[in-house]
C-alpha cells in the first residue's frame, strides 16, 4: 500500500479514535447526571421527612402550648403579656417552618421529575447524543470522499472497505444506544402524551371553526391563487391558519379560480367547517387588523406586520411537553394543522387507497422524491439518481443488521417520468414503485390540471406512509409530505436524508442553532463558538460542519454541526380554554 494511503488511513484510525472519545464522553455524562439526579432525589427525600417530623413535633407542642396558655389564662392574667410573646414565638416558628417545608417539597417534586420515566434533561441528552452520531457519519463519510480523491484506485478500495467497516459500527451503536433508551419503558407515556397533545389542538382547531355565530365571528380569508405549484400553495395554506389560529380568527378558504381546479378546494378535501365556509373578502391585513371584522392575509412575503408567533415558533402553554416525545416541536405543531386541513373527501381517499393496493405498498419502505423539471439550476441543483440511492442503501443496511428482508421496497415520486426507468436499470436489487402516468402529467406542460392534482395530492400521501424519506428540502413537495408523515407517529422527525438543505418553512423567522460545546475556529473560514451562543443557521454541508451567522460577533462562517443544536423558538398564542 502507498505510504500516502497509509497516512491517509492513519488519519482516518485517529479521526475514528477521536469520534470514539467523544461518544465516551457523552455516555459518561448521561450515566452521571442520571447517579446525581437519584442521590440528589435520596438526599431531598431524607429531609423532607425529616422536616416534616419536625414540623409536626413544633405543631403539637405549639397546640400543647396554646391548651395550657388558655388555662393559665383564666388563673393568672398577669403573666399574660410574657405568654403572648412566647405564643408569638412559637408561631413564627411555624410559619418559618412551613416555608421550609413549602421549599423542600418543591425541590423534591424538581428532582422526582429527573428520575421519572419522562424527563426533560434526560430526553435532550437523547436527541443530542442520536444527531451526534448521524453527524460523526457525515464528518467521517465526507473527510474520506475527500481522501479519496487523492489516491490511486487501489487506495479507493482500501478507503471503501474502511467506511464500509465504520458504516458497520456506526450503525450498530444507533441501534444499540436506541436500544439502550427504550429501556425506560417510557414510549407508551410518550405516545400518550403525543395523543392527548394532538387531541387538544385538534378541538381548538374544531372550535375556531366553528363559532357559535358565524356572521359575528372575527374570520380570516386565505386565497388560493398563489401564483405557485401545490406544495408552496398548501403551504400558504398553512401559514394562514396558523394566523388565524393566533388571532382567534376562523379561516375561510376561498379556492375561487384555483389554478390546478375550477372545482375549488372542497372537490378533494372535507370543508374546513361545517357551520362557517363562506364570507365576504375583507380588509387586507395590516397594522390595524384588530379591528376588522374579516380580514384577507397577502402572501408570506408581503406581510406586514408580522406576528410573533409566526413559523418557527411554538406556542408557549404547549412547548413545556412536546420535546417530551417529539424531536423537532414546530414540525409537530405543523403536522397538527396538516392533520386538520388534509382530510380527504371520500372519493380522493378511496382512490389513494386502491393505488396503494395497486401499486402493492407495503412495509418496510423507503419514499424517494426527485423534484426535476423547471426546478433545476433555477432553484435547485441537479442530483443524480445514484445520489438519492446512497441514503436509500445505508436505511436498508440499517434495518438489515435487526431484521431480514424479503425485498427492498422503494416508492418513488417525481415529475421527471424517465427516474423511474434508470432507477430499475442501475438497481435491479430493488423493487421500485411509482406512478408513471402521475409523474408525465406532474410535467410543466400539464401540471395545472385536475389529473395532476390528483396525482400529486396521492404522491405526497404515499411519501408521507412510508418509514423513511430522501429528498430534497428545498422542495416543498418533500416537505409538506415530511411535515404530513410527522401527523401520523408520535415522533417522526428524524426518519428523512435531504440531499440540500436542513428543513424550513417559508417565510419563517430566523432558524437559530445553540452552541452546545465550545469551538476555537481554525482558519479564516470558521467560526468559534462559546457555550449558550445563538447562531442563525444557513444550510448543514452533510459533512459534519454547518454554516450560520453568529449572532454576538455577527461573523458568518463554518462550524462542527455536532456542536449545535436546534434552538426552539416560542411565543405566547391565545389563551384557549380547554384543559
Ligand atoms: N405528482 C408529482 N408532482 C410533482 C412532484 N414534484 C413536483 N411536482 C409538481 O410540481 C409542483 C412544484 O411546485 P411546488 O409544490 O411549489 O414545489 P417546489 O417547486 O418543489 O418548491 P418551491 O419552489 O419552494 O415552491 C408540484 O406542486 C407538483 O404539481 C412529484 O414528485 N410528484
Ligand atoms: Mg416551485
Amino acid at each position: 500500500m502507498a505510504p500516502r494511503v497509509m497516512r491517509c488511513i492513519g488519519f482516518v484510525m485517529i479521526l475514528w479514535a477521536f469520534v470514539l472519545l467523544y461518544m465516551g464522553m457523552n455516555l459518561y455524562q448521561l450515566v452521571e447526571e442520571s447517579r446525581k439526579s437519584t442521590q440528589e432525589l435520596l438526599h431531598v427525600r431524607s429531609d423532607l421527612v425529616k422536616l416534616k417530623e419536625e414540623n409536626i413535633q413544633l405543631r403539637n407542642e405549639n397546640i400543647k402550648q396554646i391548651k395550657k396558655l388558655n388555662e393559665d389564662n383564666i388563673i393568672r392574667t398577669s403573666r399574660s403579656f410574657e405568654t403572648a410573646n412566647t405564643n408569638k414565638n412559637l408561631l413564627e416558628k411555624l410559619r418559618l417552618s412551613n416555608k421550609k417545608l413549602k421549599n423542600l417539597q418543591d425541590e423534591y417534586l424538581k428532582a422526582k421529575d429527573s428520575d421519572s420515566k419522562l424527563s426533560i434533561n434526560r430526553e435532550k441528552l437523547r436527541r443530542r447524543i442520536s444527531n451526534q452520531l448521524q453527524e460523526m457519519w457525515f464528518s467521517v463519510s465526507g473527510h474520506v470522499k475527500i481522501l479519496e480523491r487523492m489516491v490511486s484506485e487501489a487506495g479507493r478500495q482500501d478507503f471503501h472497505k474502511f467506511l464500509d467497516t465504520f458504516r458497520e459500527l456506526q450503525q450498530i451503536t444507533e441501534l444499540d444506544f436506541n436500544e439502550f433508551f427504550s429501556m425506560d419503558g417510557a414510549q407508551n407515556i410518550r405516545d400518550k402524551l403525543a395523543d392527548e397533545l394532538s387531541n387538544i389542538v385538534q378541538k381548538r382547531l374544531y372550535n375556531l371553526q366553528h363559532p357559535e355565530n358565524c356572521d359575528s365571528a372575527r374570520k380570516l380569508v386565505c386565497s388560493l391563487n398563489k401564483g405557485c405549484g401545490y406544495g408552496c400553495q398548501m403551504h400558504h395554506i398553512l401559514y394562514c391558519f396558523i394566523v388565524a389560529y393566533s388571532t382567534k380568527r376562523t379561516m375561510i378558504i376561498d379556492s375561487h379560480g384555483w389554478r390546478y381546479s375550477s372545482r375549488g378546494w372542497e372537490a378533494y378535501f372535507q370543508p374546513i367547517s361545517n357551520s362557517c365556509v363562506t364570507s365576504p373578502h375583507g380588509v387586507e391585513w395590516s397594522l390595524n387588523h384588530e379591528k376588522n371584522l374579516v380580514i384577507h392575509l397577502p402572501i408570506v412575503d408581503s406581510l406586514f406586520p408580522r406576528p410573533k408567533q409566526m413559523p418557527l415558533a411554538v406556542p408557549l402553554d404547549l412547548y413545556d411537553r412536546i420535546p417530551l416525545f417529539h424531536g423537532h416541536p414546530f414540525v409537530w405543531w405543523i403536522g397538527q394543522f396538516c392533520k386538520y386541513l388534509f382530510k380527504f373527501q371520500p372519493d380522493l381517499k378511496a382512490e389513494i387507497e386502491a393505488k396503494k393496493k395497486d401499486l402493492k405498498f407495503e412495509r418496510p419502505i423507503v419514499g424517494v422524491q426527485i423534484r426535476r423539471t423547471d426546478k433545476i439550476n433555477l432553484e435547485a441543483a441537479f442530483h443524480e439518481v445514484d445520489e438519492y440511492m446512497h441514503w436509500v442503501d445505508l436505511y436498508y443496511k440499517k434495518l438489515a443488521l435487526k431484521q431480514s428482508i424479503e425485498r427492498k421496497l422503494v416508492f418513488i415520486a417525481t415529475d421527471d417520468p424517465s427516474v423511474l426507468a434508470q432507477a430499475r436499470e442501475k438497481y435491479p436489487d430493488y423493487l421500485f414503485i411509482s406512478d408513471n402516468d402521475v409523474s408525465k402529467s406532474a410535467r410543466l406542460s400539464s401540471r395545472y390540471s385536475d389529473e395532476s392534482l390528483r396525482g400529486v395530492i396521492s404522491d405526497i400521501e404515499l411519501l408521507s406512509d412510508t418509514d423513511f424519506l430522501v429528498c430534497t428540502f428545498s422542495s416543498q413537495v418533500c416537505r409538506l409530505a415530511y411535515e404530513i408523515m410527522n401527523s401520523k407517529h408520535t415522533d417522526a422527525s428524524d426518519r428523512f436524508r435531504s440531499l440540500d438543505d436542513v428543513y424550513y418553512f417559508g417565510g419563517q423567522q430566523e432558524h437559530k442553532m445553540k452552541a452546545i460545546w465550545p469551538h476555537s475556529a481554525k482558519g479564516r473560514s470558521e467560526i468559534s463558538l462559546e457555550i449558550g451562543d445563538l447562531i442563525g443557521i444557513a444550510g448543514n454541508h452533510w459533512n459534519g460542519q454547518a454554516k450560520g451567522l453568529h449572532h454576538n460577533s455577527q461573523k458568518s462562517g463554518l462550524f462542527p454541526a455536532y456542536k449545535v443544536e436546534d434552538f426552539h423558538d416560542t411565543a405566547a398564542f391565545p389563551h384557549y380554554q380547554d384543559e
